[in-house]
């Protein structure tokens, strides 16, 4: 690891996505301890913490008749309609609190428009409004993204995904991650990284600068 060029980014490690949850991602809870000792081999950590207005478009609670898991076509394409979960503010919404990154420089918090959904921690669903993160890395000099945290097929897959098409090397640690696996999208998530040659890596590769 070069402490300029490789960054760990940490997704969405919050209560709402471990097991018990509102949008519970099963054994979720087993990322902590791999994250934890990942970040030990980091000096540059960023934290993402999805972040959304009660009234997000992507809770199936805020479309009349709609239940939790069925897909809705908004004007920037297919959303997949969500339980409740990570309202502003909330318990579910705080990162769990045995994730120990105490020197995570950065946290971007994402979701927060009330009519745009956004997995990546990069560009929102729209694929047009950018969160700023992209920028912020290349300002300091960052080359190789690590990816870490849940949801696999979701949030950590289209954060990866879009480190790439931003310029950067994106390496995603698979048993740091835990998936939601909705109707294949994990499989799909693979698929769709391997293509734009992200990265599959094992947390056991990694070592200490
Ligand atoms: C996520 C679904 C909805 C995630 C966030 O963190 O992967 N998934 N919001
Ligand atoms: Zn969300």
């Amino acid at each position: 690891m070069k402490p300029v060029e490789d960054v760990l980014l940490i997704v969405d490690v919050q209560y709402d996505f471990m097991p018990g949850g509102a949008l519970a991602v099963a054994h979720g809870d087993e990322v902590v301890p791999v994250i934890n000792r990942l970040a030990r081999a980091f000096s540059h950590v960023v934290l993402t913490q999805d972040w959304h207005p009660a009234s997000h478009v992507s809770f199936a609670a805020n479309h009349e008749g709609r239940a939790p898991f069925e897909t809705l076509t908004l004007p920037y394409g297919e959303q997949v309609l969500w339980p409740v979960h990570c309202v502003q503010g909330t318990e579910g919404a705080a990162l769990h609190r045995d994730l120990d990154a105490p020197h995570a420089r950065l946290l971007v918090r994402k979701g927060h428009h009330e009519h745009v959904d956004s997995y990546s921690a990069f560009v929102e669903a729209d694929r047009a409004t950018p969160t700023g993160l992209a920028g912020y890395l290349r300002e300091v000099g960052a080359k190789r993204i690590w990816l870490a945290g849940l949801a696999t097929d979701y949030c950590v897959a289209w954060s990866a995904l879009d480190a790439r098409a931003a310029g950067f090397e994106a390496n995603v640690i698979e048993d740091a991650c835990r998936a939601i696996d909705l109707n294949g999208s994990l499989e799909k998530a693979w698929n769709d990284m391997r293509a734009a040659g992200v990265a599959r890596v094992q947390s056991a590769q990694i070592e200490a600068a």
